[in-house]
């Protein structure tokens, strides 16, 4: 695919430094039935979103809300770069990835509305998207969290397929994150664990140019090379493109293909831009209108459709087609969503992990702490059950 002579979205200078590999044009074409698969996967994404906000305003959807539109390609070309067998684990912005995995509209749609046909049986909502059968693992609402949670999945599955199998490693892990997440703690930990202890989990910066309202050069040192911030944890990096799916693709099979050799971590700095505000409730006054347009001109769905139709892959008449389809997709899952019940009040008993124990008297603490009486914490309890 050739590249735009002139790249109008460097204009508003969102991301500096270096600009993203371009690999595609010197790769095989791949086959249109693969291309159709993912256009329609980056269509549903989008209708979703915009079925989502709708909902969100109807009042439908509660809790917080953060769309995907125009990073579908992230989602669908990483995703089309690993095996099923591959963990994947994200942030909160992450509906994309639930349903680039394999995830029902309708499971999701029915997880955004809270009801007990959803995903995580209405419990988890927007942020919270699980899928055990397609090894997907969230859906985090903390800035971060999911970081470590990836190292620990690579660790798990190179000791099943190491220790436990006495084989090889054969998997990786996708760890998703936002430029954001990358001033947390958490994530330093996490890379320095993988560094030292080679675990096969790839970092993947979803890198916006934006957390809320904060331009990434504001918020973070070498915004402008972010790549420089693996080299410390000794790990190989690269920067791909995130807004053509078939640059997306290509970037991250290299990189996929490298950490699953190698059994070693890599780092990506996967450059990207949200269409839409941070969340439901953003004015987007920390950026302008002509820098959102620019990006809206270049947009995933678009270039891919265009490719497609140069190479003869699907008629304009088809794309229609498809689009429709999914829009039916959409509205069913809307109507399921709507028709499946509220969870009831023991739903929230199930499937949750507890301590059993707390500070609380007369309960001990757990065996492996000596399973010794509970010991005395800041507040106490009357046999009224009153605070003191
Ligand atoms: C530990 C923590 N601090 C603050 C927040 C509030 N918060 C929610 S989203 C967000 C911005 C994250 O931006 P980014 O990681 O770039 O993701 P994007 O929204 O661009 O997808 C912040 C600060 C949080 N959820 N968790
Ligand atoms: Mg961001």
């Amino acid at each position: 695919m050739s590249t735009p002579s002139t790249d109008t979205r460097r204009l508003f200078d969102v991301h500096r430094g270096d600009a993203p590999l371009r690999v595609a044009a010197d790769r095989p074409v791949l086959p249109a039935a693969t291309l159709r698969k993912w256009l329609r996967d980056m269509m549903l994404i989008r209708e979703f979103e915009v079925r989502c906000m709708q909902a969100y305003q109807d009042k439908k959807i509660g809790g917080f809300c953060h769309v995907y539109i125009g990073q579908e390609a992230v989602a669908v070309g990483c995703v089309a770069a690993l095996k099923p067998e591959d963990p994947l684990v994200t942030a909160y912005r992450d509906h994309g990835h639930a349903l680039a995995r394999g995830m029902t509209a309708r499971a999701c749609m029915a997880e955004m509305f809270g009801r007990v046909d959803g995903c995580a049986k209405g419990k988890g909502g927007s942020m919270h998207m699980f899928d055990k059968p397609n090894n997907m693992f969230g859906g985090h609402g903390i800035v971060g969290a999911q970081t470590p949670l990836g190292a620990g999945l690579a660790f798990a599955t190179k000791y099943e397929d190491e220790v436990m199998r006495g084989g090889t490693n054969s998997r990786v892990t996708l760890c998703f994150l936002g430029d954001g997440a990358l001033n947390q703690g958490a994530l330093h930990e996490a890379m320095n664990m993988a560094g030292l202890m080679d675990l096969p989990v790839i970092f993947v910066v979803e890198n916006n140019g934006y957390s809320m309202g904060t331009s990434i050069h504001r918020g973070t040192t070498m915004a402008h090379d972010l790549k420089s911030k693996a080299i410390g944890y000794g790990m190989d990096a690269a920067v791909v493109e995130g807004m053509d799916v078939l640059e997306t693709y290509w970037g991250m099979k290299d990189v996929v293909d490298q950490a699953r050799a190698s059994s070693r971590p890599c780092f990506v700095d996967l450059r990207c831009y949200r269409y839409k505000g941070h969340s439901m409730s953003d004015p987007r006054k920390y950026r302008t209108r002509d820098e959102e347009e620019a990006w809206e001109t270049d947009d995933p769905i678009g270039r891919l459709e265009k490719y497609m139709l140069e190479k003869g892959f699907v008629t304009e008449a088809e794309s229609k087609e498809m689009l429709k389809a999914v829009k039916a997709e959409v509205r069913d899952c809307v109507a399921f969503a709507d028709a499946s019940p509220m969870p009831e009040p023991g739903e929230l008993y199930t499937d949750v992990y507890m301590e059993p124990w707390g500070p609380y008297p007369g309960s001990s603490q757990p065996t492996f702490t000596g399973g010794a009486a509970n010991v005395p914490s800041f507040r106490a309890i009357d046999p009224k059950g009153e605070v003191l």
